[in-house]
């Protein structure tokens, strides 16, 4: 699982989509760490594009795991230099992404495990729920808090979900959390 990965292709309209297979989305606000969640998780070093530019281009990202099926990276919200039109465009863009998935497995919500849930990733938990897709929530830069205190990070992350989804804290430095959450997505995409 997660053995062969490449890039298909960058889409702005839902028209061009590449042919049909289960997808998993990433969302989370710009700069959390998705580009490098999914290099963590392909085992590749530059995959997915991390931010230079971030917030810079408004397309989906598609890559093609183990020629089964797709993950998908999508811009950060939440990027203060962008003009409220490219914002507008995102939101629509996704929202009917959201709306249509039919292929659509799971959303992986990254948040930073440092920051905790902001607002808006709240509001994106919130609606994700509401459209019952399955939210898989993951906590990145965990690496960012000393050991001594990330029990109770974790605990102040936990009181903010709802009680019955699990969290995961992640750190694509030293890779804690990846493996067990590759086998995880894997199931979740029906590979095992
Ligand atoms: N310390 C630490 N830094 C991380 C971690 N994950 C990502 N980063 C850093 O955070 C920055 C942003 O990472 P990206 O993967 O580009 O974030 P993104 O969510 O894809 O950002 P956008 O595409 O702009 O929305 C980069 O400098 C990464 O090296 C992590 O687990 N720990
Ligand atoms: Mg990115």
């Amino acid at each position: 699982m997660f053995n062969r990965s490449h890039y298909v292709k960058s889409i702005t309209d839902l028209i061009d989509r590449p042919e049909p297979l289960p997808e998993l989305l990433f969302l989370g606000r710009s700069n959390v760490g998705k580009s490098s969640f999914i290099n963590a998780l392909t085992n590749r070093k530059n995959l997915a594009r991390t931010s230079q530019n971030p917030g810079k281009t408004l397309a989906l990202n598609y890559y093609l795991i183990d020629d089964a099926f797709y993950l998908v990276d999508a811009p950060g919200y939440g990027y203060a230099k962008r003009s409220k039109t490219q914002r507008d465009a995102f939101i629509i863009m996704i929202e009917k992404y959201l709306l249509k998935a039919t292929d659509l497995k799971a959303v992986c919500l990254l948040i930073d495990f440092k920051v905790g849930p902001t607002e808006m990733d709240l509001l994106t938990y919130r609606f994700l729920k509401e459209l019952s897709h399955l939210v898989i929530v993951i906590a990145t830069k965990k690496d960012r808090i000393p050991k001594t205190r990330q029990k109770k990070q974790e605990n102040l992350i936990s009181a903010q979900l709802d009680e019955t989804d699990a969290f995961f804290p992640v750190s694509n430095v030293t890779n804690e959390g990846i493996d067990d959450l590759r086998g995880m997505l894997a199931e979740i995409m029906g590979m095992r």
